[in-house]
């Protein structure tokens, strides 16, 4: 449930946001949840309903692959969260999914949640990394597939709103029979893939567990809506909305 602190951060965001039009900085882009739907050719309402509250926005990485019948697909994942946790009752469930299509049907073979902030799948620990909470590194292993092709998509999703920025990193996709150029991202790139939203390389050790698989891995984030201050003016508002941030997380535990 969203608090009304949070809702009036986000009006503060939207009007910060809104601020630097006039002067001259580019408009943001927001990219919601429905524009993630469309990118992965998913079903309106699809990333909703993995019911872990209304999915405002994310980022994802898909591809399509050939599978030989019976072939068996992999990957390992750590799903990273600035979320609160420890106030029960306030949990806002971010989450990580991955579904896996058909490109022959409609069916989606795996509408299937990695994780989420309240743990449903995998404990939380501290992370070393900046993201305060982590799965660490985990492996999704999808059913036997029939012969075919197939469309993939992992993902991480902000849900209720856009504060608590969460992450997913992803490394080693595999089949057990057939090859996926590029599966551990060793290219340093997404090549073969294509990716929406903030998804980016990163080294080995961004995780507190290293995936073993090489060097490169790739780090999908939601996007924070409070954005960087673009000049002195929008700086000051920049520190009152961080003030005010801080006052709703002490209230929020003071709760
Ligand atoms: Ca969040
Ligand atoms: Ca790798």
């Amino acid at each position: 449930m969203m608090t009304g602190c949070r809702r009036r951060l986000i009006g503060l965001a939207i009007a910060v946001a809104v601020s630097t039009v006039g002067g001259g900085v580019a408009e943001a882009v927001v990219l919601t949840a429905t524009d993630l739907e469309q990118f992965l050719g998913l079903p309106d309402q699809e990333l909703t309903n993995f019911n872990n509250g209304p999915a405002v926005q994310g980022s994802a990485l898909q591809r399509e692959f050939t599978a030989a019948a019976g072939s068996v697909l992999s990957f390992n994942f750590n799903f990273l969260t600035n979320e609160p946790m420890e106030f029960p009752g306030t949990t806002i469930n971010d989450f990580a999914f991955v579904t896996i299509t058909s490109t022959t049907g409609t069916s989606i073979l795996a509408p299937f949640q990695l994780a989420d902030v309240a743990g449903s799948n995998f404990p939380l620990v501290s992370s070393s990394t900046r993201f305060a909470s982590e799965t660490g590194f985990r492996t999704f292993t999808s059913s036997a597939l029939a012969a075919g092709t197939y469309r993939l998509a992992v993902g991480v999703v902000n849900v209720t709103d856009e504060l608590g920025e969460s992450g997913l990193l992803i490394d080693n996709l595999a089949l057990s029979t057939g090859s996926l150029t590029n599966g551990g991202f060793e290219s340093g790139n997404f090549s073969g893939f294509t990716v929406f939203g903030e998804a980016r390389i990163v080294g080995a050790n961004f995780g507190s567990i290293a995936p073993g698989g090489g060097t490169s891995q790739a780090l999908l984030t939601t996007v924070n809506a409070v954005p960087e201050p673009s000049s002195l003016a929008l700086a000051g508002m920049g520190v009152a909305g961080l003030a005010g941030f801080g006052w709703c997380r002490r209230k929020r535990s003071a709760a």
